[in-house]
């Protein structure tokens, strides 16, 4: 049974907290069996679980001995879990009554919230079913080789113990746990890599933080008086430096927004960056030069690229921070395509999902992962590690018509199949066959040596044709895993040959 959203709940005091674990536990013993006790707390089905004890983290590793070292688990990776989780996911959307259009975690911008109010919020943030563990399987069971959390967003609340500013949820939540530790905790137990989004820029909480004109006037007075140096000097510098200290080995900060970041600004975070974790890489969205670049969200380019390492951060329905009206969720086989189309085109996928209040993922976004997972259990190793393709034509091609709003040429994608590559293999996801099995792939000169079903435990060969200018490969419709078909082809020779 799902619990009742706590910001219309009765319960939001931290001292009935005890008195809900031992709800919790009587109802494991089957003196509840029957549901819940009052709407909010616990039932049979849904036990509060328990507050894990802390463990020592590991230690930060080691300082690259060059750049392709710092990126090689990023290159690996490929598919990463983005958390947009803070205060926002109380009023999920909604704020006295009205729906406020936006994404959630802009609610106190876009309603707007003074910060008065919205700084009332902490007192009923009580996400009691927040389980780290829980969270970090889940990610582990959709194939994801890291996590993202918002460590603080642009409403300046800290989703972790800090010490520079009692803004946060342990000081200022009746929850008193910190979250970003026991995540920590199970991402290193997992192997799961673990990295912060932290919005250097724009803080809506502190006068001289960017962002939050109707509360502190005009961000250019904020930058001619002092006062947003003086906010990154006191609060976001401080607190980047207490996370990469406080958490064991942050794989990477996801700067954001870089309003009124300059050169000088944004080398003040690089070098507390790399004094206290050189290995740690830093996004495109600093300010200062980054490891690697991050689209625009929710975007993938048209071609490969090749010229640096990319991430597109998306969203799995249409909001970062939960928004309870937002249900519009992507299938698996979307998520499966955009996965495979960007590795095919040498970048990241970092898949969002917005918990909420009570420290749920919805089960949506769950089950899809978990779906996304299955797959990837089958098919990854055309995505992890894997390269990009030798092709390009598959991606599409602009439209010789069709114009934009600017007058520029539409790109008129297709989305028949995608190709990545290992050393001496082209691995060709299908995701459309036509009825007759006969797929066309391109032209190339290596000599094919081996073709089969990635994952088919005897390799069945299966039968390519090569003439006029094209291989034709014959597959089966409607096997297992049918979301999409990869198969593999073992060639001679380095590299393709057209
Ligand atoms: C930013 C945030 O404002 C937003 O709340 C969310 O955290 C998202 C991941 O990042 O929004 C942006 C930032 C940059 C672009 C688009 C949205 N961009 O470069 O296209």
């Amino acid at each position: 049974m799902k619990l009742q959203h706590p910001y219309r709940s009765e319960v939001q005091d931290a001292r009935l907290i005890p008195l809900l674990k031992i709800f919790a536990g009587l109802s494991l013993v089957g003196l509840l069996a029957c549901g819940c006790t009052t709407k909010t707390i616990s039932c049979a089905e849904d036990p509060v679980p328990p507050v894990p004890a802390l463990t020592q983290l590991p230690p930060p590793l080691p300082a690259p001995a060059s750049h392709d070292e710092k990126m090689a688990w990023f290159r690996e990776a490929k598919f990463g879990l983005f958390i947009h989780w803070g205060l926002y996911c109380i009023p999920a959307g909604d704020w006295n009554g009205k729906r406020v259009p936006g994404i959630g975690e802009w609610i106190m911008h876009n309603a707007p919230i003074p910060v008065t109010q919205y700084e009332q919020l902490p007192k009923q943030f009580n996400p009691i079913m927040f389980d780290a563990e829980a969270w970090v399987q889940m990610a582990e069971d959709a194939g994801m080789k890291y996590i993202v959390i918002t460590s603080k967003h642009h409403d300046g609340f800290a989703m972790y113990h800090s010490h520079v500013s009692p803004y946060n949820i342990y000081d200022a939540a009746p929850f008193h746990r910190d979250p970003i530790r026991e995540l920590a905790q199970a991402c290193a137990k997992h192997n799961i890599k673990f990295g912060f989004y932290y919005s250097q820029a724009q803080d809506w909480h502190e006068p001289g933080g960017a962002g939050n004109t109707n509360d502190f006037g005009p961000d250019e007075l904020k930058d001619s008086s002092g006062a947003y140096d003086k906010y990154l000097q006191t609060k976001a510098e401080p607190q980047v430096a207490e996370l990469l200290q406080n958490y064991g080995p942050v794989c990477l900060i996801w700067f954001d927004t870089p309003r009124m970041m300059n050169k000088e600004r944004g080398q003040r975070f690089v070098d507390i960056v790399h004094k206290y974790q050189p290995a740690t890489l830093i996004d495109g969205r600093l300010g200062a030069a980054g490891d690697y670049t991050s689209t625009g969200d929710n975007s993938i380019p048209n071609e490969s690229v090749s010229t640096n390492d990319w991430e597109t951060p998306a969203t799995i329905n249409h909001t970062w921070g939960y928004r309870q009206d937002d249900t519009d969720w992507k299938s698996p086989g979307e998520i499966i395509f955009k996965l495979v189309d960007i590795v095919s085109k040498g970048g990241n996928y970092l898949l969002n999902v917005g918990p909420t209040s009570e420290g749920i993922i919805p089960k949506e976004s769950q089950d899809n992962l978990r779906t996304v997972g299955r797959w990837l259990k089958v098919y990854g190793e055309a995505i992890y590690g894997a390269g990009r393709s030798p092709f390009g034509d598959e991606f599409g091609e602009f439209s010789t018509k069709t114009k934009d709003h600017n007058g520029k040429p539409v790109f008129l994608p297709r989305n028949d199949w995608r190709c990545t590559t290992r050393s001496g293999k082209l691995y060709f996801t299908l995701f459309t066959i036509p009825r007759d099995g006969v797929v066309e792939l391109p032209d190339f000169k290596n000599e094919i040596t081996r073709a089969y079903i990635v994952g088919d435990p005897d390799k069945t060969p299966i039968t390519i044709d090569h003439a006029d200018g094209k291989h034709l490969a014959h597959v089966t419709r409607n096997g297992p895993n049918a979301i999409a078909y990869t198969i593999c082809l073992e060639i001679t020779g380095a590299s393709v040959q057209r």
